[in-house]
């Protein structure tokens, strides 16, 4: 997958691209990633790609033109990129969405600035993104969330120490349940220890105990989750309780 960014900030993209899972996935070839600096398509001395908008109002606009020319320019070099604008009125960003995203072949995360775009910039979209209800001062964060989550559904992206397996009954929001608690060494931590169970060797009774667990979970911290969350009957009268 070929992944490139347009923005007035694409040094913000290098470290994230370039450390951890992202950066071994990008190393390995499972990726590509490429950021554009908007102002280079500019043509005036101050490279300005903001201006007033039409009607008053607070704040600046991002211009239509560099953006229409940057995405044309970038688009000819190659298949057309499936192009994700970023903005707190676009589509709620989901795991589903990423799997989605994860099967294109090139996308392009465009990321605004300011106070919003130029409506007419819209027209080079092929979908527009939010990633929750709160501002940021830019699209770029976002874009960086939305690269991470789709470079991890990536074939090989994640390597031996983790899996996707267990997202889709109950690692992933969104048509599932929150993850169960996790422990590891040691067994007592300043008097807290771990649940019994889990050191019991019964494998049987560690998966029921976990499931039993993020029912629980679910229900006190997400409970808009457990409508969607395909539980049994038995489960259900659980979560009641
Ligand atoms: Cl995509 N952009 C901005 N500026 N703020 C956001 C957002 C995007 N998603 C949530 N808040």
């Amino acid at each position: 997958m070929r992944i490139e960014t347009l923005s007035v900030f694409p040094e913000m993209f290098e470290p994230v691209m370039s450390t951890s899972i992202l950066g071994r996935a990008r190393r390995a070839g499972i990726f590509e990633f490429e950021a554009y600096n908007l102002r280079d398509w500019t043509h005036d001395r101050h490279r300005t790609v903001d201006d007033e908008p039409y009607g008053g109002g607070q704040g600046m606009l991002m211009k239509v033109e560099p953006l229409a020319e940057a995405i044309e320019d970038i688009a000819s070099t190659g298949p057309h990129p499936h192009t994700i604008f970023f903005t707190p009125c676009g589509e709620p960003f989901t795991q589903r969405t990423a799997e989605r995203l994860a099967a294109h072949d090139r996308i392009l995360l465009v990321c605004g600035r300011y106070e919003g775009m130029d409506e007419r910039a819209y027209d080079y979209a092929d979908e527009r993104i939010s990633i929750g209800d709160y501002v940021l001062t830019g699209g770029e964060l976002a874009a960086m969330v939305v690269a991470d989550a789709v470079v991890r559904l990536l074939p090989g992206a994640l390597g031996d120490e983790m899996s996707n397996v267990d997202e889709s009954f109950s690692g992933g929001v969104e048509g599932g349940l929150l993850e169960y608690a996790q422990y590891t060494r040691p067994a007592d931590f300043r008097g807290k220890g771990v649940p019994d169970v889990l050191l019991s060797g019964d494998h049987a009774k560690v998966d029921a105990w976990r499931r039993a667990n993020a029912i629980e979970r679910t229900c006190r911290w997400r409970p808009d989750l457990i409508e969607g969350a395909g539980l049994t009957d038995k489960e259900r009268a659980f979560a009641q309780e």
